[in-house]
């Protein structure tokens, strides 16, 4: 494989909305200071996301914004979907960066997104049905932990968890098992910073795991910083079926990064950060991603050739 092939498919992969960016400050029903990063799923045939918001404080909630193509017209909840509970140390300053899954066996969708409390941030779970009412089931490994999100099923009847703990200062990718939801164990390193790359600095999970024939489609954000700032970038990689903890294959280039201006600028300039990613009925996979951490924006790609740039990277022994 000529190396610069794959890198031209990778840099055209994803086409940005033109009507970019879909959701600002600017549309919400009541006053706010940004809205970015949201948890996004297909539902009841229209387009869920759970958006993480910031209010006038600086601490974020989650609010719901529906719309039927996933584009345009977006209805959003009067009022904040899920608030922190303030009194809990668990979440006292906020709740950020909401990824969802539909578990089949429970029939719920579980939301896994960050609390911000007095131990650091942790990874905490809440199960919906109807994104009205939440089932808090609290913390799940100890802070300093982002990025997370459950598969939708079980492997060798354990649940498994992406999740991105900060060890030793060092910030990679883990995966972790549990029997019940509760209880974690074999916590293993999934996939690490890579020196010298866009992707050395730091690395975590960006929207849920996608399934495809070949595997799981592990979508990732990587940190390059530079004398100026922090680039935070969208890259790939391909997980096994049946047992994800095993890397397949990843990608050397990313496949989103900020160029637009409203990833260039913002509350937090040069910040991609993928969320949520659904397959429309189309085939076409839309990735939504908090734009330099104040607006959402989407990026379009067909599938086939996601799948296509995938099976091209190179293969990774795990
Ligand atoms: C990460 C998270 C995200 C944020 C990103 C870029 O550490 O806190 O919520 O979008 O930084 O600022």
């Amino acid at each position: 494989m000529n190396p610069l092939n794959r890198a031209k498919l990778a840099s055209e992969l994803f086409t940005r909305f033109e009507g970019n960016p879909i959701l600002t400050a600017g549309n919400w029903p009541y006053p706010i200071n940004s809205v970015f990063n949201p948890g996004a799923i297909r539902t009841n045939g229209e387009i869920l996301l759970l958006n993480r918001v910031e209010d006038l404080r600086g601490f974020s909630h989650l609010t719901v914004a529906r719309s039927k193509d996933g584009l345009t017209d977006w209805q959003i909840d009067p009022e904040p979907t899920m608030q922190a509970d303030q009194i809990s140390n668990e979440e006292r300053w906020g709740l950020e960066d909401p990824r969802i899954v539909w578990l089949e066996e429970q029939k719920q969708y579980a939301i896994t997104y960050v609390s911000f409390g007095a131990g650091g941030p942790v990874v905490s779970l809440a199960i919906t049905r109807n994104f009205k009412t939440f089932a808090r089931l609290g913390g799940l490994l100890p802070p300093e932990d982002k990025d997370a999100c459950l598969f939708p099923r079980r492997f060798n009847g354990r649940f498994a968890l992406i999740h991105r703990p900060i060890v030793r200062g060092e910030a990679h990718i883990w995966i972790s098992m549990s029997p019940d939801l509760k209880h974690w164990g074999d916590h293993r390193v999934l996939l690490s910073t890579r020196y010298a790359h866009w992707d050395g600095a730091r690395i975590g999970l960006g929207c849920q795991p996608i399934e495809i024939d070949e595997g799981w489609l592990l979508i990732y954000h990587g940190v390059r910083h530079t004398t100026a700032s922090q680039i935070y970038r969208t890259g790939i990689a391909l997980l096994d079926k049946e047992e994800p903890w095993r890397v397949l294959r990843r990608g050397e280039e990313w496949i989103l990064g900020p160029s637009a201006d409203y990833e260039r600028i913002g509350d937090v300039s040069d910040v991609t950060f993928v969320t949520g990613g659904v397959i429309m009925p189309n085939d076409k996979l839309y990735l939504y991603y908090g734009a330099a951490d104040d607006k959402v924006a989407v990026a379009i790609a067909d599938l086939d050739k996601v799948k296509e740039y995938i099976m091209m990277c190179p293969k990774v022994d795990s």
